[in-house]
């Protein structure tokens, strides 16, 4: 693996490149503040230093079909979403290997653990770095554009590329999250950086239990979802 130094325009490039094979936002995170970030397996992000997150939105009138329950269709769209991330990631993987970088895709929806709810790495706390969008009341991410309406993978690399930064909080005073969780799983506690505990923002067994209970068991929806946070948040819901 090389350890050159990177054209001027490498990351723009490679930026431009991701959003062609489909992505609508992408940015670069320094691994470095994220070295005490809970991953598995824990020696994850040894050798790699920048994190690639990339964003894709989700149709908006697929969250306004949402009543109190996700629907089959919202369930398609989400495995939809995650295969396209899936490829995307890979593809990046793949570019910045051929570019002499070691590089590893992470999966958009891979759950590695379901006693403690995690993946090999936080999405949202990759994106957050990467200057994608903040850490909201709901927990998610939301991006200025298209609020929470956008799923989210991270490719590891060692390419030297250049960071973004975070970006400010913008949920104000807002609680319509928090107002339409259907089982008040969400407490409505802002924050400037990002929650160092899940529990700081969540009652994350009342989210998960329903989640994975009830709602999974929905004919024809069969997976973990639900939709009703992010369907409310008023960031890019109108057209
Ligand atoms: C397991 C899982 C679940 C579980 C547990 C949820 C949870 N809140 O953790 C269940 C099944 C309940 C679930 C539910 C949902 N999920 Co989910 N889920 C995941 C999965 C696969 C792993 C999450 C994980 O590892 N969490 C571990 C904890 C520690 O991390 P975290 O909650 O992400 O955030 C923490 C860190 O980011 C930290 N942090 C941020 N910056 C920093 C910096 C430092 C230094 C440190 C120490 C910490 C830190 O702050 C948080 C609190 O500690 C991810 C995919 C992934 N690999 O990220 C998707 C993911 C988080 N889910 C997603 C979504 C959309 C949902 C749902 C809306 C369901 C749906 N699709 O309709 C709900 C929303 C629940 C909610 N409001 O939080 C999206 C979020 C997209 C977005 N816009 O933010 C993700 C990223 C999948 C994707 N590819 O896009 N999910």
């Amino acid at each position: 693996m090389r350890d050159k130094k990177l054209p001027d325009d490498y990351t723009e490039k490679l930026k431009k490149k991701i959003k062609k094979w489909g992505a609508d936002l992408a940015g670069i995170a320094d691994l470095e503040p994220l070295k005490d970030l809970e991953v598995n397996p824990p020696d994850l992000l040894d050798g790699f230093k920048r994190a690639v997150s990339i964003a894709i939105r989700l149709p908006v009138a697929v969250f306004e079909q949402i009543k109190e329950r996700p629907t089959p269709l919202y369930a398609s769209v989400y495995q939809t979403a995650n295969r396209m991330l899936d490829e995307m990631a890979f593809k990046t993987s793949v570019m910045l290997q051929n570019d002499g970088y070691f590089s590893l895709p992470v999966p958009a929806s891979q759950v590695l653990d379901r006693k403690k709810w995690m993946g090999a790495i936080s999405h949202k706390a990759v994106a957050r770095m990467a200057g994608i969008g903040w850490q909201g009341k709901n927990l998610l991410l939301i991006t200025a554009k298209y609020g929470s309406r956008v799923r989210l993978v991270t490719v590891l690399t060692n390419a030297p590329l250049k960071v973004d930064g975070p970006v400010k909080n913008r949920c104000g005073e807002c609680t319509m999250c928090r107002d339409a969780c259907p089982v008040s799983a969400i407490k409505g506690v802002g924050t400037e950086t990002y929650y160092r505990d899940r529990e700081e923002a969540l009652y994350l067994s009342r989210c998960a239990g329903k989640l994975a209970g009830e709602f999974a068991a929905i004919p024809d929806v069969g997976v973990p979802v639900c939709g009703i946070c992010i369907k409310v948040c008023p960031f890019g819901r109108r057209l």
